[in-house]
């Protein structure tokens, strides 16, 4: 197994905004680096962008109000594998067969169903590397990102 360095685009959904102290520790826990980070509000024409790959499939609109009802933190994690690592964390997408694998997965703590499922990863290195572009451009304006990487995490 090759282990890479990775970028990954990490969500709290709006659901579980309440619980992101928690989350946020897990992060940390997991030895993966927040590289940036940000708070912010999807209205439903981004929420539809971003999650434009499933346009088609019935839950769509379902999904496109409960991410734009309320507010999300966003995340650029960085590490080992960091694509795998972040989605082993979170779980299966439905938080009731998360729960049904292992109770310390994100979604099985803190998911309540299959659309109010708390995280969200990237899943692929081209789908890291367009969304960390839809919440962090590398053209935006304000200070550029300067972390870097010390002896502990987060
Ligand atoms: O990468 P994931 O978030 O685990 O899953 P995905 O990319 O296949 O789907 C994106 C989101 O869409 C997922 O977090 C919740 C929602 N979703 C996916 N499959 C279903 C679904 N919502 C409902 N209601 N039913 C589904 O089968």
């Amino acid at each position: 197994l090759s282990r890479q360095t990775e970028r990954t685009l990490a969500l709290i959904k709006p659901d579980a905004i309440d619980k992101k102290g928690a989350i946020l520790e897990q992060v940390c826990r997991s030895g993966l680096y927040i590289t940036q980070l940000k708070m912010c509000s999807l209205s439903r024409d981004l929420a539809q962008s971003f999650y434009a790959e499933h346009q088609h499939k019935p839950f769509f609109n379902a999904l496109v109000d409960f991410m734009s009802s309320g507010p999300i933190v966003a995340m650029e994690l960085m590490g080992t594998n960091a694509i795998a690592a972040w989605r082993d964390l979170i779980g299966p997408t439905d938080s009731a067969v998360a729960r049904s694998q292992a109770a310390t997965s994100i979604r099985a703590r803190f998911g309540q169903d299959n659309t109010k499922n708390a995280c969200h990863g990237s899943d692929s290195p081209a789908s890291a590397a367009s969304e960390l572009e839809f919440f962090f451009p590398s053209k935006g304006a304000g200070p550029g990102n300067t972390a870097t990487f010390t002896d502990g995490t987060c």
